[in-house]
């Protein structure tokens, strides 16, 4: 019995990635329920990405343990807004292009993640100049995607 609890749990911590992955045909009730997904994703990890900053720019300590965590942070809800752009959840501030021209927003969304994926590195290093240069380069896709696929306020 022990075992079979054992194998159980070990196939659920197998299991944990796919569940995540299949993140990407969540379903919402309804469009609204996507686009406050998103957008809540979206100002929790500007909340996160926006505490380097002031780090980068010598306006506070740098201290790599709390950069890594911010970072961390960001790694992970990179990964979630794109799910809540499918079919049918037009709406909030996201233009008709992010399905007009799905391609391009998905590149851009790809473009970001990649330089997340690259900021997280320089965080590990816990060397600043590292950090500085791919902060600027993942803020610089944020930008990109945002010049393109969300309406100005
Ligand atoms: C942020 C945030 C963005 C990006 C962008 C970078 O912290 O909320 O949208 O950085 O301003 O240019």
């Amino acid at each position: 019995m022990k075992t079979l609890f054992r194998v159980l749990t070990l196939a659920g911590m197998a299991a944990a990635p796919m569940l995540l992955s299949s993140a990407a045909y969540a379903q919402f009730a309804k469009a609204e329920d996507a686009v406050a997904y998103r957008e809540s994703v979206m100002t929790v990890m500007s909340s996160h990405f926006g505490r380097i900053g002031p780090v980068v720019k010598g306006e506070r300590p740098y201290d790599a343990a709390q950069v890594q965590a911010d970072v961390a942070l960001v790694a992970i809800l990179s990964k979630l807004p794109w799910a809540a752009f499918g079919t049918g959840t037009e709406g909030g501030r996201a233009k008709p292009d992010v399905w007009a021209d799905n391609a391009k927003f998905k590149q851009r969304s790809d473009a970001f993640q990649e330089n997340v994926a690259k900021l997280a590195t320089a965080a590990q290093s816990g060397k600043l100049e590292q950090v500085r240069t791919a902060f600027g380069d993942t803020a610089a896709s944020c930008k990109a995607c945002h010049d393109a696929f969300r309406k100005p306020k």
